[in-house]
């Protein structure tokens, strides 16, 4: 029941203290705790289903880099103590089946509309509520907004000559069909070498006659070394959550417990930091990245690592000029998001395995049957779009968000994405996004930096109340400090100098800005409460 005061139903609109929108990992947290708090919320989901990103990306080989006992939510004892996940990293059929269990388990469904979108969200200064417009659906009113429509979940279907022309099945990664996929017998392109090529690739090259790999900009990977885990090895977990969930939040950068650099790739010798990247190579995964305290800041650090990975390129890849392609030169490793595989290099291998360059002038033209590149026609049955996302703002930007005196948030955000902690943007009150651009979010475990600001979301909306406060807004100044900020901490870091979607640079005509912040969840999460045991500092309150 809800204790807080309630906007009234005015004829047929429908009125909420909160509107989520999304049902991923952040809007099912997000009911869950609004509920707890006794406000009435509604969540509005586009797909059919919960799970967000896990939902959408059904593509061969989907599997979450960060792994699973961290990769999921710390909010319930009894939730983490009861899931047995079956591998050291889940694939994407489990996560869904774990997303589902947590909206039956807490009855999240009940507040859930799905195959709904909203399409619009306009601010109405003199009531101080958003109206809002839901597809299939009355007419919507909240106090409060919380955007959880996720990074990476606006899919870029990239422009390409002829690509409508094509005669046979396009897929999208970020769009994959429910029902499986058998490419037995056909010829299919992937166009794309990011984390989602790089884990289908393998996996489709299984069943292609013929795999043709289009590959612009080449990346770096390290294996996952995924196993199935054991009772003993889920149970070390769950003995130690409660410091390794800490540790995870307060202490680390990224959000995943693991053991952190003690020293810089320098204070070793060539022997001992060969051998301490044989070793992480051997662990596998993501935090090869931390092997040193020094690799994203210190190019001739960073070059050590790159190097120790193209030579294991080398050393897989039989073909000399096919390996020599794979190997990435042109950006500071890491620097491009980095990614997690299964046998992706040892892949070209195989004799039904062609990679075609296209760094020189990208796919031509696509005809009916086939994919031009470098002036050769490669014949296809299927095309796999492994194309990426607008992320960060991308799902933001396509609903139509207008702020105080009608502003846009797209106009606002025209020069890049301007917010205060990621949480909130000047001029639009009482809109909160969950893991937005200035935030940490894409760059850590995404349950981690989703809890933090969901928890953050709710306790400020239970001091609104506690205190009597209707209204919430970045302000200016605040805002402005914060976006320098961002910044100057990115320019500190190589990662500017890579074209990356963090960069906003895989969408023609997106402003170059560093989206996420760089800081660290520890340090940022520090900064959070911080502002919030000041009262806020640097938010209007009203
Ligand atoms: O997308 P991407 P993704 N012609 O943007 C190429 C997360 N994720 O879906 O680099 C030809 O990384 C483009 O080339 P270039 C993870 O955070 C996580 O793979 O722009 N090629 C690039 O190679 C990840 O980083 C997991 O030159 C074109 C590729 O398409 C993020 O999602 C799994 C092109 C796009 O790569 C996005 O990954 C999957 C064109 N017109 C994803 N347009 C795990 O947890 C684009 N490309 C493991």
């Amino acid at each position: 029941m809800s204790t807080a005061p309630s906007v009234p139903n005015q004829g047929r609109e429908e009125a909420f203290d909160v509107v989520v929108v999304g049902a991923g990992f952040a809007g099912l947290y997000m009911l869950y705790r609004l509920r707890g708090l006794g406000f009435s919320a509604h969540v509005y989901e586009q797909g059919a289903g919960v799970g967000g990103t896990w939902y959408w990306n059904r593509y061969p080989g989907a599997r979450c880099d960060v792994e699973s006992m961290q990769y999921s939510y710390s909010f319930s004892e009894e939730l983490q103590q009861e899931w047995n996940w079956s591998e050291r990293y889940a694939s994407q059929p489990e996560i869904l089946e774990y997303a589902n269990h947590v909206a039956d388990r807490f009855n999240l469904r009940a507040d859930i509309s799905f195959n709904t979108r909203v399409e619009r969200a306009e601010f109405n200064e003199v009531s101080g509520t958003w109206s809002l417009t839901v597809s299939n659906h009355r007419p919507v009113r909240a106090r409060f907004v919380v955007l959880a429509t996720g990074c990476l979940s606006n899919a870029r279907i990239p422009d390409i000559k002829g690509l409508s022309e094509f005669t046979g099945k396009v897929y999208h990664t970020g769009q994959w069909p429910h029902e499986s996929i058998d490419f037995a017998g056909q010829r299919v392109g992937v166009v794309g070498t990011g984390s989602s090529a790089i884990q289908s690739v393998p996996l489709i090259s299984q069943q292609a006659s013929h795999l043709f790999v289009f590959q612009r900009t080449p990346n770096f990977s390290i294996p996952a070394r995924n196993v199935p885990l054991t009772e003993q090895a889920r149970d070390a977990f769950r003995e130690n959550y409660p410091e390794i969930r800490r540790f995870a939040r307060e202490e680390t950068r990224n959000g995943i417990y693991t053991e952190l650099p003690d020293r810089g790739a320098f204070d070793d010798g060539e022997n001992a930091r060969r051998a301490r990247y044989e070793d992480r190579w051997a662990r596998g995964g993501l935090p090869f990245l931390v092997a040193y305290n020094n690799l994203v800041i210190d190019k001739a650090a960073n070059d050590t690592a790159a190097e120790f990975v193209r030579g294991k390129i080398a050393e897989t890849v039989r073909d000399r000029e096919t390996a020599k392609l794979l190997q990435p030169e042109n950006y500071p490793f890491g620097s491009k998001r980095l990614c997690v595989d299964t046998d992706y290099y040892a892949t070209f291998n195989r004799p039904n395995v062609t990679l075609v360059d296209i760094s020189a002038g990208g796919i031509e033209e696509i005809l009916p049957g086939a994919v031009r590149a470098g002036g050769r026609d490669y014949e296809v049955d299927a095309l796999v779009l492994a194309t990426g996302f607008d992320a960060m703002t991308g799902s933001v930007a396509k609903i139509d968000i207008r702020g105080r005196g009608g502003m846009t948030l797209n106009r606002k955000w025209a020069e890049g994405p301007k917010t205060y902690l990621g949480l909130m943007s000047g001029g639009f009150p009482n809109l909160f996004i969950i893991t937005g651009p200035g935030s940490p979010s894409v760059l850590s475990n995404m349950i981690v930096s989703i809890e933090q600001h969901v928890d953050w979301i709710a306790d400020c909306l239970a001091s609104m109340r506690e205190r009597g406060h209707a209204i919430i807004e970045a302000a200016a100044e605040a805002e402005d400090k914060w976006v320098a900020h961002v910044n100057e901490v990115a320019q500190m870091t190589l990662y500017p100098q890579a074209n990356s979607w963090y960069m906003g640079a895989n969408i023609p005509g997106k402003p170059r800005i560093f989206m996420p912040y760089i800081g660290g969840v520890g340090a940022y999460r520090r900064i959070c409460d911080e502002v919030a045991a000041k009262g806020y500092r640097g938010f209007a309150m009203t």
